[in-house]
């Protein structure tokens, strides 16, 4: 199926993946399995109408396209929208108080559909009554227990490094979630991880803009890079000494590291199904909430911009010999770093509650994710990495089920072979899966 970005029938895509997010946001309450497969179902019938080359105008154009495709309670929706224009179950579902809520909280960089749903429960309607009863709840100080209601401490989620997290999406919700990456600013950021990598590490080093920039979008939630090096395992490291530099120039809110756990079991048959499920690899990685100035979308000011960075970890004494930071400068910084100590100084570094004027502060809050594959996986990684999440899903789904494969961002076993296919293209990939090459701009499913 070929899905691109621009079709021809969206309003009817859009009615299905409300009913989507609705029965995900069903799932994340109940954890009932039927409502996984349900938006699962209510997706792939969205992705059927993408991929359609007219509009449609009468139920039997889809159902003979795509006959596997679509569920019978989709074909109601459309058959109604077709003939009314309207769908009364999806009226109802934007209408509702929860879907309005669980959509709003769980755009919140870390706030899932758990949390979100324990909020919504305790009476929260916004982004902005949440990040309100929080700082009310920090105003207490941790010395006045008896005065923090149990309503309030609901709101809380487990886990310290979650805590952070979510206090950094809350604070800076405004230009997380309203004010979107264009592809400008992507690119500068990439041009900028390069020419840093080079500073670092030498020569060697692909830095690839992936997911939805590389499908044809033009704006995205996030800034997803790639780092690759000619020579297999030099690229180990990389995204730590990075993450290191990004805080050493001051440019970090806040970031987590993940290190590589990737073992051979992982491109074996010992799997289990609920990987092909999950879209998480093993891969090293930082995911980080970093701030870019307004002026950074010009990438003729990235070697500037990289001489000022390098002069502050230089003052350090960095060798600059290819060899990544010196050993002194890694133990000084943590690639696991938060800007703030109290939720209050995040609002306030944000510009108060309802985040400041972007131009008077100059800088926009932007979340990135640094990943580093070892050259043998990359052809796989930037496969997993392009997505969109439906088109991987369905693609390994098809490789499982229609090919005995087993098919991740680190590679492809086959599973009758008992032997990994290795590919140095995507191309190469889905010519081991017997597909014709789908190319990323009509992988927007
Ligand atoms: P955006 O940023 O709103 O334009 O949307 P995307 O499509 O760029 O989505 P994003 O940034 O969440 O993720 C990029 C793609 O990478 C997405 O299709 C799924 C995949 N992906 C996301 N997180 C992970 C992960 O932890 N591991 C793997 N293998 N893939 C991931
Ligand atoms: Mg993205």
């Amino acid at each position: 199926m070929r899905c691109p970005l621009e079709h021809h029938n969206a309003s009817l895509a859009q009615a299905l993946s409300v009913l989507a997010r609705n029965s995900e946001h069903q799932y994340g309450i109940t954890k009932d399995q039927q409502y996984y497969a349900k938006a699962l179902a209510f997706d792939r019938a969205a992705a059927c109408l993408k991929s359609l080359q007219q509009p449609l105008l009468s139920i039997s154009q889809l159902t003979d396209s795509c006959p596997r495709y679509i569920g019978d309670h989709a074909i109601r929706i459309i058959t109604e929208l077709l003939n009314t224009g309207a769908s009364a179950e999806v009226d109802a579902v934007t209408g509702s108080d929860l879907y309005q809520c669980m959509t709003n909280l769980t755009a919140v960089y870390g706030v899932g559909q758990a949390l979100a749903y324990k909020w919504y429960s305790c009476g929260v309607k916004s982004v902005s009554d949440a990040t309100h009863r929080l700082l009310r709840h920090h105003e207490c100080g941790e010395g006045q227990q008896q005065k923090r209601d149990s309503e309030l401490v609901a709101l809380l989620p487990m886990g310290g490094g979650d805590h952070k997290r979510l206090q950094t999406g809350l604070a800076f919700h405004n230009d997380l979630v309203n004010k979107p990456v264009a592809l400008a600013e992507a690119s500068y950021f990439r041009d900028l991880i390069a020419k840093l990598l080079l500073e670092l590490r030498g020569p060697g080093f692909t830095v690839t803009l992936v997911g939805g920039f590389s499908r044809g979008k033009s704006t995205g939630h996030d800034c997803d890079l790639l780092i690759t090096h000619d020579v297999e395992g030099r690229e180990a490291g990389a995204v730590s000494d990075l993450a290191r530099v990004l805080t050493a120039a001051g440019m970090v809110i806040h970031g987590t590291f993940e290190a590589n756990s990737f073992s051979p079991s992982v491109l074996s048959r010992d799997f289990r199904v609920k990987e092909l499920r999950s879209t998480l690899d093993h891969f090293e990685k930082w995911l980080g909430v970093i701030r870019l100035s307004s002026k950074d979308t010009d990438s003729s000011t990235v070697d500037r911009d990289v001489e000022s960075i390098m002069a502050k970890i230089d003052g350090n004494g960095c060798d600059r010999q290819g060899e990544g930071l010196p050993a002194a400068k890694r133990r000084a910084l943590s690639p696991n770093y938060c800007a703030f100590d109290s939720f209050a100084e995040a609002v306030a570094m944000a510009g108060g509650e309802a985040g400041a004027a972007y131009a008077s502060r100059g800088w926009l809050a932007r979340r990135v994710d640094l990943i580093a594959v070892p050259r043998s996986q990359y052809a796989y990684a930037l496969l997993g990495w392009t997505g969109n999440r439906l088109f991987n899903r369905d693609l390994r789904l098809f490789a499982q089920r229609q090919r005995r494969m087993k098919l991740t961002s680190h590679g492809l076993f086959d599973l009758q072979k008992e032997a990994s296919l290795p590919a140095s293209s995507e191309e190469e990939i889905f010519q081991h899966l017997g597909l014709d090459y789908i190319p990323p701009k009509f992988r927007n499913c």
